[in-house]
């Protein structure tokens, strides 16, 4: 298994600030939805891609930031506490963490929603369920890992990362990539892609405060290409690249904790209400703490 380097991105967060934190939606726990039907059958034979280094295909890998590395850093002693890269599909609805650390992740859905592991190259990807007019009817789907004291970084440096591919037309509002806990009670950490401008955006909201913080990339993602987010919380500043960019930073609070109850979403902040859900494709997420 590959280990994650993060030396250029510090260097890549270093740059100009950027614009000032912005509300994040409200994000309501998931209520009613029942668990996952098991997802797409897995091919026996493939199976042992779990896990294996990545290949041509792997968007990760053409990015310069976020990317698998060969070596870990010794100046860091940060430690990947998640990750998936979706190459040995779902097995009875469970997609395996790669790190070592966290937990599989179970797929959910609503009215039948499926996700897809859609075979790229050597590799897969998870495909999210389309938007369609009548969100409260709709397939839906998630991926979700359970609460992980890894997952709650408190104050501590933590980094989270996707590779994301869609469109404009897959955007119906905000696009929640992968999140854990909720704004306004609690506390949260969360990737989206905005539905104004198909910007990427990295969001914390610290505990015990009505505060949200956030970066966004220079450019929009939804452009039907592959790209690299990479969220960063390091001592007070938030940042966020994309394909090595940087883009804004914001500065939060020293004592901006982030820890919660809830568990880690993928692809949306829940099923029971009609909004926020990802209607694109994901490769190579992670979270790094420290
Ligand atoms: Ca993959």
């Amino acid at each position: 298994m590959k280990i994650l380097s993060f030396s250029a991105l510090s260097l890549l967060l270093t740059l100009p600030a950027g614009t000032p934190a912005t509300a994040a939606g409200a994000d309501d726990p998931a209520t009613t939805a029942a668990v996952g039907a098991p997802a797409t059958a897995v091919d026996p034979a493939t199976t042992a891609a779990v896990g294996a280094p990545a290949t041509a295909v792997d968007p990760a890998t053409t990015a310069a930031v976020g990317a698998p590395a060969t070596a870990v850093d010794p100046a860091t002693t940060a430690a990947l506490v998640a990750r998936y890269n979706f190459d040995g599909g779902a097995t009875e609805g469970r997609v395996a963490d790669l790190s070592g650390r966290g937990a599989p992740l179970t797929v959910r859905n609503a009215a039948n929603g499926q996700i897809t592991f859609t075979t790229e190259g050597t590799g897969r990807y998870a495909a999210f369920p389309a938007a369609c007019a009548a969100p409260t009817t709709c397939g839906k789907a998630l991926l979700e890992a359970p609460d992980d004291a890894d997952l709650d970084p408190g104050t501590r440096n933590f980094t989270w990362a996707a590779s994301v591919r869609l469109t404009a037309a897959q955007l119906s509002g905000n696009a929640n990539i992968m999140q854990k806990g909720v704004a306004g009670i609690g506390s949260q950490w969360k990737m989206q892609v905005t539905g104004k401008s198909g910007r990427a955006q990295c969001v914390v909201a610290a505990r015990g405060s009505a505060q949200t913080f956030a970066a966004i990339s220079a450019r929009p993602v939804a452009d039907g290409a592959w790209h690299r987010v990479v969220c960063q919380r390091t001592g007070t500043t938030l940042g966020i690249s994309v394909d090595g960019v940087a883009g804004s930073k914001t500065t939060l609070p020293t004592t901006a904790t982030i820890d919660n109850t809830m568990p880690m979403r993928v692809g949306g902040p829940n099923l029971a209400g009609d909004g926020d859900m990802y209607h694109g494709q994901l490769d190579d997420l992670y979270a790094q703490l420290g």
